[in-house]
């Protein structure tokens, strides 16, 4: 691969964008040309990605043009045709080889090659220990951009994917200058006041069901125009009502003007003599035709928000009652 193209997953989150950051210095530094395309333009919520490099956005920034000279795709933090779906149909008609670097649990996109393991916390993760055993130069850039992956796929260190694997890649990104607490305050405490406001909704809307143990949020497409909040600043709601003892799954439904309605799934992983119930949400997403991990998965659901709300807390109840 001469000149590889890099893309990641639409509505791209920071260990998304890292690797495709990442993955572009270091394939340059390799003597490569690579082309970096995100599905969708950088969210306000993350703006300091603005001080890295331009990242090219797809159908702004560039078009099938650009698709030309490809000799190469690498695929990165997903697998799936469902989060790729701008280039899903030039991706089976393309004869160009195919790079996975994934750490997601469900796959279908066929590859060439691929570095996958859904053991590793962040795709960003894999491409530290893919570069390092490689040798591979890892600029200041990349190592700012793998560190942001690894920090918010893990939540900032808190996730059950938090793991020594996931700290010494921390610990070697970090003693190269990077000062976490900078990016702790350019990714958490930079909100906007529609984004909190939005949270202050979703927490209203909370209600909860199987004795307290599966909390459930609802936004409708009237909230985001009222406090004129977008459906990109929703990252991390989800995670609020985890706060409660007895919550063991959050779901939370977001209504798209037009698609879809939009589910997220969070389960806490068991603690012996404390969190009894093991719930995998990526089996849940599945059965709606969605995926993603044991702990944090999707789907999009035809339907009304009340009747895919009437839907999930169903099939959540039967997972929690079992
Ligand atoms: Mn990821």
């Amino acid at each position: 691969m001469q000149r590889p193209l890099v893309i990641s997953h639409t509505r791209p989150d920071c260990d998304a964008y890292g690797s495709l950051i990442a993955l572009r210095s270091i394939l340059r530094a390799l003597g490569r040309d690579p082309q970096i395309l995100a599905f969708n333009p950088i969210p306000r919520t993350y703006s300091f990605l603005e001080r890295f490099e331009f990242i090219p956005v797809w159908g702004r920034d560039a078009g099938s043009d650009a698709l030309a000279g490809t000799d190469g795709v690498i695929i990165t933090d997903t697998c799936s045709y469902s989060q790729l779906e701008p280039l899903a149909e030039w991706l089976t008609s393309t004869t160009a080889p195919k790079v996975a670097v994934d750490h997601h649990a469900t796959r279908d996109v066929p590859v060439d090659a691929a570095v996958i393991d859904d053991g590793a916390a962040a795709a960003c993760l894999l491409i530290h220990e893919w570069a390092k055993l490689m040798e591979w130069p890892v600029d200041d850039d990349a190592a700012r951009a793998l560190f942001l992956g690894i920090a918010t796929d893990t939540g900032w260190f808190c996730h059950s994917n938090t793991d020594a694997r996931a700290f010494a890649a921390v610990a070697e990104l970090t003693a190269r200058g990077i000062r976490p607490n900078e990016y702790h305050v350019m990714v958490l405490q930079s909100d906007t006041a529609a984004r909190v406001r939005l949270l202050g909704e979703a927490l209203h809307s909370l209600e909860l069901f199987c004795q307290e143990r599966l909390a459930v949020m609802t936004l409708d497409a009237a909230t985001f125009q009222r406090i004129d909040a977008r459906t990109s600043e929703t990252e991390n709601v989800i995670n609020e009502p985890l706060r409660i003892r007895s919550v063991i799954v959050s779901v939370l439904l977001i209504e798209q003007p037009d698609g879809p309605v939009r589910v997220s799934f969070r389960s806490k992983a068991p603690i012996e003599g404390y969190v009894s119930a093991d719930v995998d949400v990526s089996a849940i997403a599945a059965r709606f035709g969605g995926g993603g991990h044991r702990r944090a998965s999707g789907a999009r659901i035809e339907g009304t928000l009340a009747d895919v709300r009437r839907r999930v807390v169903e099939r959540v109840s039967e997972e929690l009652e079992d």
